[in-house]
Protein backbone atom coordinates (compact mmCIF):
# COMPACT_ATOMS: atom_id res chain seq x y z
CA UNK A 1 0.00 0.00 0.00
CA UNK A 2 1.29 3.04 -0.66
CA UNK A 3 2.48 5.61 2.05
CA UNK A 4 -0.01 8.58 0.71
CA UNK A 5 -2.88 6.10 1.51
CA UNK A 6 -2.55 6.89 4.90
CA UNK A 7 -2.35 10.28 5.04
CA UNK A 8 -5.31 10.79 2.90
CA UNK A 9 -7.11 8.34 4.83
CA UNK A 10 -6.44 10.25 8.04
CA UNK A 11 -6.68 13.78 6.35
CA UNK A 12 -10.47 12.02 5.37
CA UNK A 13 -11.32 10.78 9.15
CA UNK A 14 -10.48 14.09 10.62
CA UNK A 15 -12.74 15.68 8.52
CA UNK A 16 -15.38 13.87 9.44
CA UNK A 17 -14.91 13.86 13.00
CA UNK A 18 -15.13 17.61 12.69
CA UNK A 19 -17.40 18.95 15.29
CA UNK A 20 -19.52 21.70 13.54
CA UNK A 21 -20.51 24.73 15.32
CA UNK A 22 -23.49 27.37 15.20
CA UNK A 23 -21.53 30.94 13.07
CA UNK A 24 -22.80 34.39 14.59
CA UNK A 25 -25.08 34.95 11.97
CA UNK A 26 -28.43 36.17 13.58
CA UNK A 27 -31.65 36.86 12.20
CA UNK A 28 -34.14 35.23 14.94
CA UNK A 29 -35.81 32.82 12.39
CA UNK A 30 -32.40 30.07 11.59
CA UNK A 31 -29.09 29.07 12.49
CA UNK A 32 -26.28 29.01 10.34
CA UNK A 33 -23.25 27.03 10.72
CA UNK A 34 -19.30 27.26 10.26
CA UNK A 35 -18.71 24.31 8.19
CA UNK A 36 -20.87 22.87 5.42
CA UNK A 37 -21.86 19.35 6.16
CA UNK A 38 -20.31 17.89 2.46
CA UNK A 39 -17.75 19.17 0.32
CA UNK A 40 -15.77 17.36 -2.36
CA UNK A 41 -13.41 16.12 0.71
CA UNK A 42 -16.28 14.13 2.31
CA UNK A 43 -15.71 11.96 -0.54
CA UNK A 44 -13.98 8.62 0.78
CA UNK A 45 -10.65 8.28 -1.14
CA UNK A 46 -11.33 4.64 -2.11
CA UNK A 47 -13.67 6.17 -4.33
CA UNK A 48 -10.90 8.25 -6.29
CA UNK A 49 -7.91 6.48 -6.11
CA UNK A 50 -6.85 2.72 -7.15
CA UNK A 51 -5.04 1.55 -4.12
CA UNK A 52 -2.97 -0.96 -5.39
CA UNK A 53 0.58 0.21 -6.25
CA UNK A 54 0.76 -1.83 -9.10
CA UNK A 55 -1.71 -0.33 -10.90
CA UNK A 56 -0.96 3.15 -9.61
CA UNK A 57 2.25 3.41 -8.69
CA UNK A 58 2.37 7.34 -7.61
CA UNK A 59 -1.18 6.86 -6.07
CA UNK A 60 -2.92 9.53 -8.85
CA UNK A 61 -6.80 10.32 -8.14
CA UNK A 62 -7.89 8.22 -11.09
CA UNK A 63 -12.03 9.17 -10.42
CA UNK A 64 -11.93 12.48 -9.02
CA UNK A 65 -14.93 14.26 -7.64
CA UNK A 66 -15.68 18.23 -8.47
CA UNK A 67 -18.10 18.77 -5.79
CA UNK A 68 -21.17 17.88 -3.58
CA UNK A 69 -24.01 19.91 -2.94
CA UNK A 70 -28.22 19.54 -4.01
CA UNK A 71 -29.32 16.55 -1.55
CA UNK A 72 -32.30 15.30 -0.95
CA UNK A 73 -32.85 14.34 3.00
CA UNK A 74 -34.38 12.26 5.56
CA UNK A 75 -34.83 11.38 8.92
CA UNK A 76 -35.31 7.40 9.50
CA UNK A 77 -35.11 5.38 13.33
CA UNK A 78 -33.14 8.83 14.46
CA UNK A 79 -30.51 8.75 12.01
CA UNK A 80 -30.23 12.01 9.08
CA UNK A 81 -29.44 10.74 5.82
CA UNK A 82 -29.01 12.64 2.51
CA UNK A 83 -28.86 11.71 -1.00
CA UNK A 84 -26.33 14.47 -2.11
CA UNK A 85 -25.56 15.05 -6.01
CA UNK A 86 -21.94 14.17 -6.44
CA UNK A 87 -20.46 15.38 -9.51
CA UNK A 88 -17.36 13.64 -10.97
CA UNK A 89 -14.75 15.42 -13.00
CA UNK A 90 -16.31 14.05 -15.67
CA UNK A 91 -19.11 16.24 -15.11
CA UNK A 92 -21.47 13.39 -14.90
CA UNK A 93 -23.56 13.50 -11.68
CA UNK A 94 -24.75 10.11 -9.36
CA UNK A 95 -26.28 10.03 -5.80
CA UNK A 96 -24.49 8.80 -2.76
CA UNK A 97 -25.96 8.44 0.62
CA UNK A 98 -24.19 9.77 3.63
CA UNK A 99 -25.76 9.52 7.29
CA UNK A 100 -25.09 11.13 10.39
CA UNK A 101 -25.83 11.33 13.91
CA UNK A 102 -26.56 14.48 14.41
CA UNK A 103 -27.39 16.13 11.53
CA UNK A 104 -25.01 18.86 11.31
CA UNK A 105 -21.69 17.25 11.34
CA UNK A 106 -20.08 13.29 10.99
CA UNK A 107 -21.97 12.97 7.80
CA UNK A 108 -20.23 9.72 6.47
CA UNK A 109 -21.37 8.39 2.79
CA UNK A 110 -22.34 4.76 2.25
CA UNK A 111 -19.76 2.17 1.03
CA UNK A 112 -21.25 2.81 -2.60
CA UNK A 113 -22.70 5.41 -4.75
CA UNK A 114 -26.11 4.49 -5.60
CA UNK A 115 -26.27 2.26 -8.87
CA UNK A 116 -29.63 3.44 -10.47
CA UNK A 117 -31.04 0.43 -12.85
CA UNK A 118 -30.17 1.69 -16.39
CA UNK A 119 -34.19 1.84 -17.98
CA UNK A 120 -33.41 4.80 -19.73
CA UNK A 121 -30.52 4.33 -23.01
CA UNK A 122 -31.05 7.88 -23.44
CA UNK A 123 -30.41 9.36 -20.29
CA UNK A 124 -26.70 11.38 -19.41
CA UNK A 125 -26.66 12.89 -16.57
CA UNK A 126 -29.13 12.81 -13.49
CA UNK A 127 -29.34 14.89 -10.66
CA UNK A 128 -31.49 16.60 -7.21
CA UNK A 129 -33.19 14.05 -5.42
CA UNK A 130 -36.23 15.06 -3.41
CA UNK A 131 -36.68 12.36 -0.73
CA UNK A 132 -40.27 11.76 0.26
CA UNK A 133 -41.36 9.32 3.08
CA UNK A 134 -45.11 8.49 1.09
CA UNK A 135 -48.07 7.66 3.19
CA UNK A 136 -47.58 3.86 0.96
CA UNK A 137 -45.41 2.73 3.03
CA UNK A 138 -42.13 3.64 0.42
CA UNK A 139 -39.68 6.04 0.35
CA UNK A 140 -39.60 7.91 -2.97
CA UNK A 141 -36.34 9.65 -4.59
CA UNK A 142 -37.46 11.67 -7.75
CA UNK A 143 -34.36 13.36 -9.35
CA UNK A 144 -33.78 14.93 -12.61
CA UNK A 145 -33.03 12.72 -15.66
CA UNK A 146 -31.18 14.43 -18.54
CA UNK A 147 -31.08 13.67 -21.98
CA UNK A 148 -29.63 14.92 -25.12
CA UNK A 149 -32.00 16.68 -27.13
CA UNK A 150 -31.56 14.63 -30.56
CA UNK A 151 -33.87 16.78 -32.26
CA UNK A 152 -31.86 20.03 -32.00
CA UNK A 153 -28.54 20.84 -33.85
CA UNK A 154 -27.32 22.34 -30.79
CA UNK A 155 -24.78 19.97 -29.35
CA UNK A 156 -25.53 21.19 -25.49
CA UNK A 157 -29.46 21.19 -26.30
CA UNK A 158 -31.16 18.87 -23.43
CA UNK A 159 -34.38 17.18 -22.19
CA UNK A 160 -34.81 17.39 -18.64
CA UNK A 161 -37.01 15.08 -17.32
CA UNK A 162 -38.88 13.62 -13.25
CA UNK A 163 -37.21 10.50 -12.77
CA UNK A 164 -38.73 8.01 -10.29
CA UNK A 165 -36.99 5.55 -7.78
CA UNK A 166 -38.13 3.94 -4.53
CA UNK A 167 -36.39 2.16 -1.78
CA UNK A 168 -37.24 0.92 1.87
CA UNK A 169 -34.13 0.66 3.16
CA UNK A 170 -31.74 3.62 1.48
CA UNK A 171 -29.92 0.65 0.01
CA UNK A 172 -31.88 -1.30 -2.87
CA UNK A 173 -33.67 1.24 -4.97
CA UNK A 174 -36.52 -0.15 -7.55
CA UNK A 175 -36.24 2.13 -10.48
CA UNK A 176 -39.67 3.44 -11.98
CA UNK A 177 -40.76 4.53 -15.65
CA UNK A 178 -40.15 8.34 -15.57
CA UNK A 179 -43.02 10.73 -15.01
CA UNK A 180 -44.54 11.64 -18.19
CA UNK A 181 -46.77 15.41 -18.08
CA UNK A 182 -49.10 15.21 -20.84
CA UNK A 183 -48.74 19.46 -21.32
CA UNK A 184 -45.25 20.11 -20.49
CA UNK A 185 -41.87 19.15 -22.68
CA UNK A 186 -39.85 19.22 -20.01
CA UNK A 187 -39.93 18.86 -16.25
CA UNK A 188 -36.88 19.74 -13.72
CA UNK A 189 -37.38 20.13 -9.51
CA UNK A 190 -40.31 17.63 -9.09
CA UNK A 191 -41.42 16.56 -5.91
CA UNK A 192 -43.56 14.03 -4.45
CA UNK A 193 -46.21 15.06 -2.01
CA UNK A 194 -46.24 12.88 1.20
CA UNK A 195 -50.29 12.32 1.13
CA UNK A 196 -52.28 10.91 -1.38
CA UNK A 197 -54.57 13.82 -2.41
CA UNK A 198 -58.04 12.38 -3.72
CA UNK A 199 -56.92 9.18 -3.69
CA UNK A 200 -53.75 9.95 -6.19
CA UNK A 201 -50.33 10.46 -5.82
CA UNK A 202 -49.68 14.15 -6.00
CA UNK A 203 -46.45 15.95 -7.25
CA UNK A 204 -45.10 19.48 -7.32
CA UNK A 205 -43.75 20.14 -10.80
CA UNK A 206 -42.44 22.93 -12.69
CA UNK A 207 -43.76 23.10 -16.12
CA UNK A 208 -40.92 24.13 -18.90
CA UNK A 209 -40.99 24.91 -22.74
CA UNK A 210 -37.06 24.95 -22.40
CA UNK A 211 -33.97 22.85 -20.81
CA UNK A 212 -32.95 26.39 -18.83
CA UNK A 213 -36.07 28.81 -19.48
CA UNK A 214 -39.41 27.86 -17.84
CA UNK A 215 -41.07 30.13 -21.09
CA UNK A 216 -44.68 30.05 -20.55
CA UNK A 217 -44.27 28.01 -17.65
CA UNK A 218 -45.96 30.15 -14.69
CA UNK A 219 -44.72 28.60 -11.83
CA UNK A 220 -44.36 25.59 -9.47
CA UNK A 221 -46.82 23.69 -11.07
CA UNK A 222 -49.39 20.56 -9.17
CA UNK A 223 -50.17 17.78 -10.42
CA UNK A 224 -52.67 14.15 -9.58
CA UNK A 225 -51.32 10.83 -11.43
CA UNK A 226 -53.14 7.30 -10.44
CA UNK A 227 -50.76 5.24 -10.51
CA UNK A 228 -46.88 5.79 -9.03
CA UNK A 229 -45.31 2.64 -11.78
CA UNK A 230 -46.39 4.26 -14.70
CA UNK A 231 -47.04 8.04 -13.71
CA UNK A 232 -48.44 10.51 -16.14
CA UNK A 233 -49.65 13.66 -15.16
CA UNK A 234 -52.52 15.64 -17.33
CA UNK A 235 -53.34 18.78 -15.98
CA UNK A 236 -50.90 21.00 -14.04
CA UNK A 237 -52.37 24.08 -12.02
CA UNK A 238 -49.84 26.64 -10.98
CA UNK A 239 -49.30 26.98 -7.19
CA UNK A 240 -46.43 29.22 -6.32
CA UNK A 241 -46.72 32.01 -8.97
CA UNK A 242 -43.22 33.96 -10.49
CA UNK A 243 -43.86 37.40 -10.19
CA UNK A 244 -42.25 40.24 -11.81
CA UNK A 245 -39.50 42.23 -9.82
CA UNK A 246 -39.45 39.29 -7.13
CA UNK A 247 -36.63 36.85 -6.37
CA UNK A 248 -38.90 34.27 -8.60
CA UNK A 249 -39.06 36.63 -11.64
CA UNK A 250 -36.80 34.40 -13.91
CA UNK A 251 -37.71 30.99 -12.61
CA UNK A 252 -38.84 29.18 -9.24
CA UNK A 253 -38.78 25.56 -8.17
CA UNK A 254 -40.11 23.54 -5.75
CA UNK A 255 -37.26 22.18 -3.05
CA UNK A 256 -37.80 19.98 -0.01
CA UNK A 257 -40.95 17.65 0.28
CA UNK A 258 -43.19 19.85 2.28
CA UNK A 259 -43.23 19.63 6.07
CA UNK A 260 -46.66 18.84 7.42
CA UNK A 261 -47.53 21.64 10.59
CA UNK A 262 -51.22 22.44 12.10
CA UNK A 263 -51.89 25.11 9.78
CA UNK A 264 -50.77 24.10 6.33
CA UNK A 265 -47.80 22.60 4.37
CA UNK A 266 -44.81 24.85 4.55
CA UNK A 267 -42.87 24.80 1.56
CA UNK A 268 -39.06 25.42 1.17
CA UNK A 269 -38.18 26.43 -2.63
CA UNK A 270 -35.69 28.38 -4.89
CA UNK A 271 -36.29 31.45 -6.69
CA UNK A 272 -34.30 33.26 -9.47
CA UNK A 273 -34.02 36.38 -10.85
CA UNK A 274 -31.53 37.95 -13.72
CA UNK A 275 -28.92 40.14 -12.99
CA UNK A 276 -26.00 41.57 -15.18
CA UNK A 277 -23.66 39.10 -13.47
CA UNK A 278 -25.88 36.16 -14.60
CA UNK A 279 -28.72 34.41 -12.43
CA UNK A 280 -29.20 34.66 -8.61
CA UNK A 281 -30.89 31.65 -6.74
CA UNK A 282 -31.74 32.09 -3.73
CA UNK A 283 -34.26 30.00 -1.29
CA UNK A 284 -37.72 31.17 -0.21
CA UNK A 285 -41.04 29.57 1.95
CA UNK A 286 -44.93 29.49 1.33
CA UNK A 287 -47.75 27.47 3.02
CA UNK A 288 -50.34 26.48 1.14
CA UNK A 289 -53.64 24.54 2.34
CA UNK A 290 -54.10 21.30 4.73
CA UNK A 291 -56.96 20.51 2.51
CA UNK A 292 -55.67 21.60 -0.49
CA UNK A 293 -51.86 21.69 -1.33
CA UNK A 294 -51.74 23.27 -4.25
CA UNK A 295 -53.49 26.36 -2.39
CA UNK A 296 -50.66 29.03 -1.17
CA UNK A 297 -52.08 30.32 1.58
CA UNK A 298 -49.31 32.50 2.74
CA UNK A 299 -46.29 33.99 1.43
CA UNK A 300 -43.33 35.79 3.09
CA UNK A 301 -42.34 38.51 1.32
CA UNK A 302 -38.43 38.46 -0.34
CA UNK A 303 -35.87 35.29 0.28
CA UNK A 304 -35.41 32.95 3.15
CA UNK A 305 -31.79 32.00 2.66
CA UNK A 306 -29.38 34.28 0.34
CA UNK A 307 -25.78 32.94 -0.30
CA UNK A 308 -23.92 35.42 2.18
CA UNK A 309 -20.15 35.35 2.98
CA UNK A 310 -18.05 32.44 1.40
CA UNK A 311 -21.45 30.96 0.19
CA UNK A 312 -21.50 33.29 -3.06
CA UNK A 313 -18.25 31.64 -4.66
CA UNK A 314 -17.98 28.48 -6.19
CA UNK A 315 -18.13 26.82 -9.93
CA UNK A 316 -22.21 28.59 -10.36
CA UNK A 317 -21.34 31.48 -8.65
CA UNK A 318 -24.52 33.47 -6.39
CA UNK A 319 -26.66 30.30 -5.82
CA UNK A 320 -27.89 28.82 -2.91
CA UNK A 321 -30.38 25.70 -3.62
CA UNK A 322 -32.04 23.32 -1.68
CA UNK A 323 -33.93 19.83 -2.31
CA UNK A 324 -34.09 18.54 1.83
CA UNK A 325 -35.02 19.53 4.81
CA UNK A 326 -35.61 16.85 7.95
CA UNK A 327 -37.89 17.53 11.19
CA UNK A 328 -36.74 15.36 13.87
CA UNK A 329 -38.69 13.39 16.28
CA UNK A 330 -38.43 17.28 18.49
CA UNK A 331 -39.85 18.96 15.61
CA UNK A 332 -36.07 20.73 14.92
CA UNK A 333 -35.62 21.77 11.46
CA UNK A 334 -32.47 21.35 9.53
CA UNK A 335 -32.56 23.24 5.90
CA UNK A 336 -30.17 21.43 3.74
CA UNK A 337 -28.77 24.06 1.19
CA UNK A 338 -25.66 24.28 -1.25
CA UNK A 339 -24.12 27.21 -2.30
CA UNK A 340 -22.99 27.62 -5.87
CA UNK A 341 -23.26 24.25 -7.34
CA UNK A 342 -20.06 23.19 -4.96
CA UNK A 343 -20.97 22.38 -1.05
CA UNK A 344 -23.86 21.34 0.83
CA UNK A 345 -24.57 23.35 4.55
CA UNK A 346 -27.31 23.22 6.88
CA UNK A 347 -29.44 26.11 7.99
CA UNK A 348 -31.55 24.81 11.44
CA UNK A 349 -34.77 26.32 13.29
CA UNK A 350 -37.99 24.60 14.58
CA UNK A 351 -40.94 23.63 12.97
CA UNK A 352 -43.04 26.60 15.09
CA UNK A 353 -40.35 29.17 14.09
CA UNK A 354 -41.21 28.41 10.62
CA UNK A 355 -44.54 28.50 11.68
CA UNK A 356 -44.25 32.39 12.94
CA UNK A 357 -41.94 33.10 9.92
CA UNK A 358 -44.04 32.15 7.41
CA UNK A 359 -47.46 33.15 8.63
CA UNK A 360 -46.60 36.25 10.40
CA UNK A 361 -43.73 37.83 8.02
CA UNK A 362 -45.57 40.54 5.36
CA UNK A 363 -46.17 39.66 2.06
CA UNK A 364 -44.41 41.90 -1.01
CA UNK A 365 -46.34 44.53 -2.16
CA UNK A 366 -44.76 44.25 -4.83
CA UNK A 367 -43.89 47.93 -5.53
CA UNK A 368 -41.06 50.23 -3.95
CA UNK A 369 -43.62 52.93 -3.06
CA UNK A 370 -45.95 50.42 -1.17
CA UNK A 371 -42.98 48.30 0.89
CA UNK A 372 -41.47 51.88 2.16
CA UNK A 373 -45.12 52.23 3.62
CA UNK A 374 -45.12 48.92 4.82
CA UNK A 375 -41.45 49.73 6.59
CA UNK A 376 -42.45 53.48 7.61
CA UNK A 377 -46.10 51.31 9.64
CA UNK A 378 -43.45 48.80 11.13
CA UNK A 379 -41.03 51.80 12.43
CA UNK A 380 -43.97 53.83 13.75
CA UNK A 381 -44.81 50.53 15.87
CA UNK A 382 -41.36 50.25 17.09
CA UNK A 383 -41.39 53.62 18.05
CA UNK A 384 -45.01 53.44 19.78
CA UNK A 385 -44.11 50.53 21.62
CA UNK A 386 -40.83 51.70 22.56
CA UNK A 387 -42.76 55.21 23.75
CA UNK A 388 -45.21 52.48 26.06
CA UNK A 389 -42.62 51.37 27.85
CA UNK A 390 -41.36 54.86 29.26
O1 LIG B 1 -27.12 26.02 -11.19
C1 LIG B 1 -28.15 26.33 -10.30
C2 LIG B 1 -29.25 25.26 -10.33
O2 LIG B 1 -29.79 25.22 -11.65
C3 LIG B 1 -30.87 24.34 -11.85
O3 LIG B 1 -32.03 24.83 -11.21
P1 LIG B 1 -33.27 25.30 -12.14
O4 LIG B 1 -33.87 24.05 -12.64
O5 LIG B 1 -34.22 26.07 -11.29
O6 LIG B 1 -32.67 26.15 -13.18
C4 LIG B 1 -30.61 22.93 -11.38
O7 LIG B 1 -29.87 22.28 -12.36
C5 LIG B 1 -29.85 22.85 -10.08
O8 LIG B 1 -29.26 21.58 -9.97
C6 LIG B 1 -28.73 23.88 -9.98
O9 LIG B 1 -28.25 23.92 -8.65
Amino acid sequence: MNERYFAEKEKYEKLIARKNVKSDFYNGIYDRYEYPVLTRDHIPPMWKYDLNPETNPYFMERLGVNAVFNAGAIYLDGKYYIVARIEGNDRKSFFGVAVSDNGVDGFRFMDYPILLEDTCPEETNVYDMRLTKHEDGYIYGVFCSESKDTASGDLSAAVAAAGIVRTKDMVSWERLPNLKTLRSPQQRNVVLHPEFVDGKYAFYTRPMDDFIDTGSGGGIGFGLCDDITNAVIDEEIITSKRKYHTITEAKNGAGATPIKTDKGFIHIAHGVRNTAAGLRYVIYAFATDLNDPAKVIAEPSGFLIAPLGDERVGDVSNVVFTNGAIVNDREEVFIYYASCDTRLHVATTTVDKLKDYVFNTPEDPLRSVLCVKQRCDFIKKNLEYLESLK
